[in-house]
């Protein structure tokens, strides 16, 4: 569950910056240091890397650069998604060599597995890799120790972040390539250096990217100057739903919508931004029914206001601003739903913040 953009990890103060290069950092209470990674990595040969269903920027930029510093190192690697590569990440150098793999982790005898961003193997939805050795590099707060051995650092703006820091521990030359993928992960995962959390240390790293030939002028064009047409329509759809409460406002598409404008389920990515992005609104929902009727639900939330717990009661997750869940259909029924559950849930926050 999750969800595209996010938000929000790094605690103040950190990581150190030292002569505009982003520190190796102390080990992380959840896990084990970078060091140990570095170590597991040495001592095998042939690596199966992968990252989470509905990979984001983050996943498939990350990947990428993980797969191209384990080549710099004399290593064999692989990588492999449940879901393709959304279509704006498909420009990225050697992108075309990530395999979607549905299902059964598929021929490649690995003497180990990499996992970036997952909280559990399931997390990949890759199956099959339960009795490989496995390597756990997570910056997400849902981190969580399933791996061998587990690198968890809360404070990273994103999961690139820590593979930067792995590539420099390796002291393997960051090429503009992996640069490239790096800073469009990081560019993502932040918001475009919007998101809570960003800070000094950010742009620190984001100024090493640029030095090692990232080039941010097309990175962006890349990521927000190259929309389908088919999801311009779409927004233009959704837009015409959205409507206010209050601190709440929500948007929906029908399946309908979407077959008559030709849109994909990558085109309804982002459109809940537009509902949060309006003043005084705290939470923004955005529906989609998808074609078994059943409805995707997206969440955010600006502040302290966290849309984890109201993604859970219905059996979905995400980030403390950014959330999803799927509900049944239809989808009036589940704007009703949904709608109930986040009053109420502002209703306790409200209540928490008076107490
Ligand atoms: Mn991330």
């Amino acid at each position: 569950m999750t969800e595209p953009t996010t938000t929000e990890r790094r605690t103040p103060g950190s990581p150190v910056e030292h002569g505009g290069r982003i520190d190796t950092p102390a080990r992380d209470a959840l896990g084990q240091p970078i060091a140990a990674v570095l170590e597991a990595i040495r001592q095998r040969q042939r690596f199966l890397l992968t990252s989470h269903c509905r990979p984001d920027g983050d996943a498939v930029g990350s990947l990428l650069a993980l797969w191209m510093t384990l080549n710099a190192m004399g290593k064999q690697a692989e990588m492999q998604l449940y879901d393709p590569v959304p279509v704006i990440y498909r420009t990225l150098p050697a992108a075309e060599q990530i395999r979607r793999c549905a299902g059964l982790a598929h021929g490649f005898e690995a003497d180990a597995v990499i996992f970036l961003e997952c909280d559990s193997v399931e997390r990949s939805r890759l199956q099959g890799l339960e009795d490989t050795f496995l390597i756990n590099i997570d910056h997400h707060t849902s981190g969580n120790p399933f791996a061998s051995v587990n690198w968890i650092d809360t404070r990273a703006s994103a999961v690139a972040e820590m593979v930067y820091r792995l590539a420099v521990a390796a002291k393997v030359t960051v090429t503009p390539a992996m640069a490239t993928c790096l800073y469009t992960a990081l560019l993502s995962d932040t918001g475009s250096f919007c998101y809570e959390g960003t800070d000094a240390g950010t742009f620190a790293l984001a100024r090493d990217l640029v030095d090692m030939g990232a080039t941010p002028a097309r990175i962006a064009e890349d990521l927000y100057f190259s929309n389908p047409l088919s999801k311009m329509r779409l927004l233009g759809a959704a837009l015409t739903t959205l409507q206010r409460e209050g601190s709440v406002a929500w948007l929906w598409v029908t399946h309908d919508d979407m077959v008559r404008l030709g849109a994909s389920d990558e085109d309804s990515l982002g459109i809940v931004n537009y509902a949060i992005g309006i003043s005084g609104v705290e939470v923004a929902v955005f529906l989609r029914e998808m074609a078994d009727r059943r409805i995707r639900v997206s969440l955010r939330s600006k502040s302290t206001v966290r849309v984890t717990p109201v993604a859970e009661q219905f059996g979905g997750g995400g980030h403390e601003n950014a959330s999803g869940c799927t509900m049944d259909g239809p989808i009036d029924a589940a704007t009703d739903r949904i709608l109930d559950a986040v009053r109420r849930h502002l209703h306790l926050h409200a209540a928490a913040g008076e107490a």
